[in-house]
């Protein structure tokens, strides 16, 4: 069972490489804190990058969100990522055939796959899209979270779904990092990381869809090992203490439940 595991002894289970290094940080850095940095302007997620860096494992982007974007944003983004010891996370969700999430991946003024050691992929068109980003030219140390379950309220997967979803993830051990999820799924695959969105201290819904869990239930009952947090950090007056804050809450949660 994965959820009694330590993050280092999952570490040496772990089959894609990316999945491995970030078990690592993790366990170096305690924190399982991934920024979900969805900000508009590039200086601000550079600077928000800055300063939060040393509390988290992972910089979530929406890459095309960005209002001023320009290739000349993605080397010092590289540079704090590196400095910092943390890992840089697209999450494209792509969903097209194969030949085209393999244009996605790598080509347009984005580059995704020169940059961002991890990407979020949906299952929904099956194997094509992975054997596409496996194949794709860019950075090597590659992995990909597949998209089980979401946060959203009155989405459409169904239990069917996220089981095949599951297999397909199994048939693609050395690419697969993990899984996006809401629920404990995969107990006996402790090489793979569960990363959990729609975490926040407060507010149990925004007025889009999104549903909201504590840092706490999410680690002890939920199984996530990676939690995202956007809006928790970014809208806070505080954002460094915020972050800060999600960190030791989430890393007392992990600390306790491998401890049981
Ligand atoms: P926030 O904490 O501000 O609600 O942001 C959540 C982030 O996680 C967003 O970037 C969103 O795209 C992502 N996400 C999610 O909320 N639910 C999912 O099921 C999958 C996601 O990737």
């Amino acid at each position: 069972n994965r959820l009694k595991l330590s993050f280092i002894e999952r570490s040496k289970l772990a089959k894609n490489p990316v999945a491995a290094k970030l078990f690592e940080i993790m366990s170096a850095k305690q924190t399982t804190l991934c920024l979900a940095a969805d900000l508009t302007d590039a200086t601000k997620i550079l600077n928000l990058a800055e300063q939060v860096g040393p509390y988290i494992c992972a910089l979530k982007t929406h890459i095309d969100i960005i209002e001023d974007f320009h290739s000349n944003f993605i080397e010092p983004l590289k540079d704090i990522a590196k400095r910092h010891n943390f890992v840089l996370f697209e999450d494209r969700k792509f969903a097209d055939i194969g030949k085209t999430v393999e244009f996605q991946y790598s080509k347009g003024i984005y580059q995704i796959s020169s940059w961002a050691s991890l990407v979020t992929v949906h299952s929904l068109t099956g194997k094509g899209v992975l054997d596409a980003i496996k194949g794709a030219t860019g950075n090597p140390e590659r992995g990909v979270f597949l998209l089980a379950e979401t946060s959203a309220a009155g989405s459409l997967i169904t239990d069917s779904y996220t089981k095949s979803t599951l297999k397909l993830a199994s048939e693609y051990p050395d690419l697969i990092s993990g899984i996006v999820c809401q629920n404990p799924l995969f107990l006996d695959n402790p090489g793979l990381i569960q990363l959990t969105p729609g975490v926040k201290i407060e507010s149990k819904v925004d007025n889009l869809g999104q549903q909201y869990n504590t840092p706490d239930l999410v680690v002890a009952e939920k199984g996530a090992d990676v939690a995202v947090v956007g809006r928790g950090i970014t809208e806070a007056c505080d954002p460094v203490a915020a972050a800060q804050l999600y960190r030791e809450m989430l890393w007392k949660a992990y600390s306790k439940r491998i401890a049981v």
